[in-house]
């Protein structure tokens, strides 16, 4: 059914339309007056053309020996700020050269046998322009030293000496020697290359011995009103029948083999020591009787007394020409005593189990007493208690 609307209606209603527009427009001047915040800033735009390669000129530094004025290859100029990925270096003759964005940078340079040097440079048209640049030697005359080879006991190893006059100055003589012989020896060379043997295993155990038994501070250490006490001292290795504690410093400084490369030129004579550092087998010890299996055990005897070296205590009567150290071994083992007629007999545990070491005892009445020492490989024999009391 269609719905008749009285024409009245329709035309109040257009009335109404009109005055609400006329309502709005006598509004519009105020809406456009008000102003919203700023939006977000808008994606960068792409980048700009490259620049005309023609107008970055480079003007060439060059680097020298501040002693000779020769020019200095390999040195490394560190740029800061830094500019693209590749390091400038100077070439064998010293020059260098980069082109570089305008600003301010600073140079450092850097050659290890040359004090480093740092220049601010104001770099305008994208060139690097430096006049030379003079590095100072650290040395008139750099000796280097190297070594090779087998650094284990009884091994062979060559030293090559490097010299470099940045003085300009002419080798006159070469000479390597060591700091201490009783654990290497040289080939006597008076050239660039000489040969070093390592002594043997016994040698470096001496030595071992020897820095063990040294006290931790000699009577030049202490003030002069402090006298060293008399007799055995008590930081050393002590005279009675043990297993030796080792510690690591002692080990490091026995292990060690220091040749120093001298020359003499005609500004001087210069030197650089080369360390070697020998693997040998001796390990940190606790000195107590459960140790490893595979690392050398190192006794120490309490010491003879022949006080006019007639070869007898003439207290006991003793024999004490040599010690009668002995080894007894569990089944299974084939290990043995070495150096056992000596004050320092050492063996190395190839099994675990019970290892029974005597030896007799010379400087007790009646001078035969026969000492036990019971040491166990690779067997724990022990408690741990207390670690969670309070
Ligand atoms: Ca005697």
């Amino acid at each position: 059914m269609l719905n008749h609307v009285p024409t009245t209606k329709i035309l109040g209603t257009a009335v109404v339309c009109l005055s609400l527009v006329l309502l709005l427009c006598s509004g519009c001047p105020e809406i456009l007056q008000l102003q919203g915040e700023p939006g977000p800033q808008g994606p960068a735009g792409e980048p700009g053309p490259p620049g005309d390669a023609g107008s970055l000129g480079t003007r060439t530094g060059r680097v020298t020996n501040g002693l000779t004025g020769a020019g200095v290859g390999g040195v490394i100029c560190a740029l800061n700020p830094s500019y693209g990925e590749t390091m400038i270096m100077t070439a064998e003759d010293g020059t260098f050269s980069r082109e570089l964005p305008t600003g301010i940078y600073t140079i450092t340079f850097e050659e290890d046998r040359f004090e480093s040097l740092s220049l601010s440079v104001t770099v305008l048209g994208g060139a690097i322009e430096i006049a030379d640049v003079d590095l100072e030697p650290v040395e008139p005359v750099v000796v280097t030293a190297t070594v090779d080879g087998d650094s284990v006991p009884g091994g062979l190893m060559s030293a090559t000496m490097h010299i470099d006059a940045l003085d300009g100055s002419t080798v006159e003589s070469m000479t390597w020697t060591l700091s201490s012989t009783a654990t290497a020896s040289l080939g006597g060379a008076t050239t660039e290359l000489d040969t070093i043997t390592l002594s043997d295993d016994r040698a470096f155990k001496d030595r071992l011995l020897h820095i063990l038994t040294e006290p931790p501070i000699s009577e030049d250490d202490l003030p002069s009103t402090v006298q060293l006490p008399e007799g055995e001292f008590p930081g050393g290795l002590q005279s009675r029948f043990q297993i030796v504690g080792i510690n690591p410093f002692a080990l490091e400084e026995a292990a060690l083999v220091t040749l120093t490369a001298t020359v003499t030129t005609s500004s001087g004579t210069y030197s650089r020591d080369v360390e070697i550092h020998t693997q040998f087998a001796w390990k940190p010890s606790l000195g107590i009787r459960n140790v490893p299996v595979g690392i050398p055990v190192l006794l120490q005897s309490r010491r003879h007394v022949d006080e006019d070296a007639d070869g007898f205590n003439d207290e006991t009567g003793a024999d004490v020409t040599a010690y009668d150290w002995a080894l007894a071994i569990p089944g299974g083992s084939s290990a043995m005593l070495m150096d056992a007629i000596t004050p320092n007999p050492y063996f190395v545990p190839d099994v675990s189990g019970r290892y029974l070491l005597t030896v007799t005892d010379t400087t007790r009445d009646p001078g035969t007493e026969t000492v036990t020492l019971e040491i166990y490989a690779g067997t724990w024999r022990g408690v741990i208690t207390g670690q969670d009391e309070a």
